[in-house]
């Protein structure tokens, strides 16, 4: 059934169908959007709910009472719609405050400014029953050796981590931080640049189990990485809190394109991974509808996004169920991957002592084994290709 329902989980910013289109080189080509459209839009497509910057919803710089009304509609939109808001973040890059950061900004009154932004968010993020909590230290970085002691930043990085713990913890939220890696752009580097810096990053905080990754197929692609293996290894950490779904073409701009597009290997196995590996999440789609779309291209956009995902997932199913490719998978050594290296009651002594492991091992021979990865693949190819 390739028809989206709420029990999909799909999610979607709402600056991501509120993109109007500027980029470097060129102006808006779209009006702005009225998020509580975007509300009803993606709740007749069959999505599940939408996240927010606070800027995206309430702009930067209104007085109370106008932040008022804009939640307002906003909350009447989602309970009209039966919309939810699972995960919300904080626009630490668009103003120019934020040029040299937020959270590490050479500048220390914009680090505190930074702090109080995400906490005040933080508090609407909650009241709208948000479970996790996203980072995105885009502006976080440098375009020189000598503007950044990332060391130091690190400090401040982790002391602002530190800070925004406590505050959740002391108010009894149950909310979870997710920090989103990126290389570069919109910074020449940028801080925690992939999966693996922020995972090892996690672990040096004061409260390492409220912080996860939110990690964007772009973005790990961008430098280069298996998107996959980087889930499949936060997943195996169980830091995988929340996820940015769309699409890249290799190494170069943050394409941001419809999830499907880009790179169609990789994500029919991202969601082989996703619906077999746990993940209970949102399916949160942060792509850019093109700038040569009008609006109705934007709403084709999102619905192909869900679409794509629908159509990898029943397709990755199949390949799973096919009693060949089960075959296949025996034959390529994965259920032997599965057995511990040591039998069961091996010790280190016994595998010192056994000569067959060793001094009577024919690693010639071993090596003639061929792995059969080339027929398996093959058959994943037939399978996401459809003619299997
Ligand atoms: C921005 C960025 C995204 C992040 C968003 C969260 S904002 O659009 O490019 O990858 O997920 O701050
Ligand atoms: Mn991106
Ligand atoms: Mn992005
Ligand atoms: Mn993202």
């Amino acid at each position: 059934n390739l028809t989206p329902t709420p029990a999909d989980k799909f999610t979607f910013g709402l600056w991501t169908v509120g993109w109007q289109g500027r980029d470097p080189f060129g102006d808006a080509t779209r009006a702005p959007l009225d998020p509580v459209e975007s509300v009803n839009r993606l709740a007749e497509l069959g999505a599940y709910g939408v996240t927010f910057h606070d800027d995206d919803l309430i702009p930067f710089g209104s007085s109370d009472a106008e932040r008022d009304a804009h939640i307002k509609r906003f909350r009447q939109a989602l309970d009209a719609t039966g919309m939810k808001v699972p995960m919300a973040t904080t626009n630490l890059f668009t103003h120019p405050v934020f040029k040299d950061g937020g959270f590490t900004s050479n500048v220390r009154e914009v680090r505190r400014f930074a702090l109080r932004k995400v906490i005040r968010n933080i508090d609407l993020a909650v009241e709208l029953g948000a479970e996790t909590y996203v980072a995105w230290g885009g502006r976080e970085g440098a375009e020189s050796g000598g503007a950044k002691d990332v060391r130091v930043a690190l400090d401040r990085m982790k002391e602002a981590f530190d800070i925004l713990g406590q505050y959740v913890t002391e108010q009894g939220y149950q909310l979870r931080f997710a920090v989103e890696p990126k290389p570069n752009e919109p910074r020449g580097d940028i801080l925690l640049p992939t999966v693996g810096h922020a995972l090892a990053f996690i672990n040096s905080l004061e409260r390492p189990e409220m912080v996860g990754v939110n990690p964007e197929v772009g973005h790990e692609q961008m430098a280069g990485l298996n998107f996959p293996h980087g889930i499949a290894q936060a997943l195996w950490h169980g830091k995988l809190f929340h996820i940015d779904l769309n699409g890249q073409t290799g190494i170069k701009y943050d394409q941001d394109l419809r999830f499907g597009a880009g790179d169609l290997r990789s994500a029919f196995w991202l969601v082989d991974l996703l619906e077999r590996g746990g993940y209970q999440g949102p399916r949160h789609f942060d792509f850019k509808p093109p700038r040569t779309e009008d609006m109705s291209g934007v709403w084709a956009s999102a619905a192909g996004g869900m679409r794509n995902y629908l159509i990898l997932k029943e397709r990755a199913a199949a390949f799973r169920a096919n009693p060949v490719v089960q075959e296949a998978l025996r034959a390529s050594g994965l259920d032997e991957l599965a057995q511990t290296t040591l039998g069961a009651g091996e010790s280190l002594a016994d595998l010192i002592a056994d000569r067959s492991a060793y001094e009577d091992f024919d690693a010639d021979a071993v090596a003639e084994r061929g792995m059969a990865f080339e027929a398996l693949d093959q058959l994943a190819m037939d399978h996401l290709l459809g003619v299997r």
